[in-house]
């Protein structure tokens, strides 16, 4: 199995001006690019593998051979979280006001802008490289989490449904060290119908 980086569903311009075409270019093209590179190279040493998916991978790293379980955690965790990444951010679209989804978020956080408010703090607060995710629980409760690096929520047995990209190289040519105004102008362009289809799966 050779992984690929996968087509963008939008153009690099299309976020702007809250996301910009040179840092979408370069993340997409350069960084994660770098992590499927990677990634095709730790698995060529091992073929036996082929059979396994990512996701099945990530979900349990004790069936990777130790000497690429490094490996796979970071480069083929980059790849499946920026490939996820990708999948919900887009150039327009609607938060939810109503909807399953919509009651979840009411059910887990009190209210949409609850949700939001706690997201945005966790995502804010995170030191150094790594995500933050909304997630889902094998009960089906919503919550938000912090991951660092290219750690996976799969690892956890939690399903994902949004997830916001919080290493510098996702905003520094714009905000610079200005996390919080990337965070908040990122709210721009979640893809809901995006999020509410992770949810229904
Ligand atoms: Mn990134």
């Amino acid at each position: 199995m050779i992984y690929e980086l996968p087509k963008l569903k939008f153009s690099y311009e299309a976020l702007e001006p809250f996301i910009d075409a040179q840092t979408m270019e370069i993340h997409h093209s350069k960084h994660h690019q770098t992590y499927v590179n990677k990634l095709n190279e730790a698995l060529a040493k091992h073929p036996e593998l082929s059979d396994k998916t990512l996701e099945s991978m990530l979900r349990d790293l004790t069936i990777v051979p130790e000497d690429i379980r490094t490996a796979v955690k970071n480069h083929g965790g980059g790849h499946w979280n920026h490939s996820f990444f990708w999948q919900v951010i887009g150039p327009k679209s609607q938060a939810p006001s109503s909807g399953d989804f919509y009651s979840a978020i009411d059910r887990d956080f009190g209210s949409l802008d609850k949700f939001k408010e706690q997201f945005t703090a966790a995502a804010t607060a995170q030191f150094g490289s790594g995500w933050t995710w909304l997630v889902s629980d094998s009960s089906g409760k919503l919550s938000v989490v912090s991951l660092p690096n290219q750690d996976s929520p799969l690892a956890q047995g939690l399903k994902p449904l949004l997830v916001i990209d919080i290493w510098e190289h996702a905003y520094y040519l714009k905000y610079q060290n200005r996390r919080a105004e990337y965070i908040s102008a990122w709210w721009n362009v979640v893809d809901w119908v995006k999020v509410q289809e992770n949810f229904k799966k």
